[in-house]
């Protein structure tokens, strides 16, 4: 009995470690948080510290005026750890609202603010 609860403890702890490393958490983005980037054709590159299920991940683009639109994933088997995207934008505050679905089940989500200035 003392043995069988050692070790579904030590399992416990290990199934924690692993959702912990598992988990799609954002390293890096462009734009970056709180960025510019000039108006026009904008690339969006999130990414994230382990492999993303990019078909059933979702990126939204809210606008200053609340307007939502979704974004489509470019999936590509060459960058698992991204989401990337691309989409014509006019000057004003964005944010991108994303949605990841890491390769272990979990769903984690954030918004990354950023402004769009006028080309020059
Ligand atoms: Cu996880």
């Amino acid at each position: 009995m003392q043995l069988n609860r050692r070790v579904a403890f030590a399992t416990l702890a290990l199934l924690a470690s692993l959702n912990v490393s598992a988990h799609a958490i954002l390293t890096d983005s462009t734009p970056k948080a709180n960025g510019s980037v000039a108006a026009g054709h904008v690339a969006l590159t999130l990414k994230y510290n382990s492999k993303i299920d990019q078909g059933r991940s979702r990126l939204l683009l809210v606008a200053a005026d609340k307007s939502e639109t979704p974004l489509a994933i470019t999936a590509s088997a060459d960058k698992p750890n991204e989401l990337d995207s691309a989409t014509d934008l006019k000057p004003g505050a964005y944010v991108i609202r994303w949605q990841a679905l890491a390769l272990d089940g979990h769903i984690t989500r954030g918004d990354l603010p950023f402004n769009v200035t006028p080309a020059p």
